[in-house]
């Protein structure tokens, strides 16, 4: 039978199809998505970080890897969707300006999706005029900013700006997290809460819908 180091196997090797079949047969066998995610798909991505910042994988590579988490990321979100059961609340989030990482802001729409709330994803390299602009389209209850590069953190402050000149800081709660992000970084911007990851952002939607 698969196993979950087999599915992080797969996401170091970028194989889409292995991570795939190897993803579909543990949901087939009634393991738990979240598991699945937790276990192997982050553990294999963690491996990725790894060998990339030694530079023993270049930009190609972890494009693969990337593509490989992401097909099993799927797979599990059409299970972890069937869990939902009523609307908690209204989350838009993006990744900000410049920055194209989107496996974590992926699986934190997934997961605050799955606990109920309606998600509106805007995908990733979203400037401060395009929340803005959503903002007063979607008029979510919560704005989550992601952020995984320390050149693109600032975009997150620029963000909280042009939504205060906008007038509708006091429509929206504000959440930020990605691999750079502290509680420290939080409070200096002035936003309404940090996650560490998915899990605790989930958590971190229902208290301030609370
Ligand atoms: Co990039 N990259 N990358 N990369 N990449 C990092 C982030 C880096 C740390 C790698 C390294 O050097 N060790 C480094 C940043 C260094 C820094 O700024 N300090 C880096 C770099 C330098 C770059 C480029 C500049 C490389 C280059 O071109 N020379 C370039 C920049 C492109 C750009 O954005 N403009 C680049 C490109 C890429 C790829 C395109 C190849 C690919 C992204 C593909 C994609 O996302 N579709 C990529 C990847 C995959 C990574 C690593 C390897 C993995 C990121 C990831 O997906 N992790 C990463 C190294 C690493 O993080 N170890 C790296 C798995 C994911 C589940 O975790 O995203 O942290 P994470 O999300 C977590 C939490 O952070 C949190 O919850 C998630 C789930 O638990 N979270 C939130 C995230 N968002 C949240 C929002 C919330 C709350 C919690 O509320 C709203």
């Amino acid at each position: 039978m698969a196993s979950m180091n087999d599915v992080a196997q797969g996401v170091i090797e970028g194989n889409v199809d292995k991570v795939k079949d190897l993803t579909a047969s543990l949901l087939e066998s009634g393991i738990d998505p979240l598991e699945i995610i937790n276990q192997g798909l982050i553990v294999g991505m963690n491996t990725v970080g790894e060998r990339f910042k030694a530079g023993d994988m270049f930009v190609p590579e972890v494009l693969m890897c990337a593509k490989a988490m992401s097909s099993g990321m799927e797979l599990v979100k059409s299970r972890l969707a069937g869990r939902k059961v009523q609307s908690a609340g209204k989350l838009l989030i993006g990744t900000v300006k410049s920055d194209l990482h989107d496996i974590g802001k992926n699986l934190v729409a997934m997961m605050v999706e799955s606990a109920g709330f309606e998600v509106i994803n805007l995908g990733v390299d979203v400037d401060p005029e395009k929340f803005v602009n959503a903002i007063k389209e979607y008029q979510p209850d919560i704005v989550g900013m992601s952020a995984l590069l320390t050149t693109t953190l600032p975009y997150m402050k620029e963000t909280i700006e042009a939504i205060e000149e906008a007038g509708l800081r006091d429509q929206v709660k504000i959440i930020i997290g990605g691999a750079p992000v502290t509680q420290n970084y939080a409070d200096q911007i002035g936003a309404d809460g940090y996650a560490p990851e998915a899990a605790s952002a989930t958590e971190l939607c229902k208290k301030l819908m609370g």
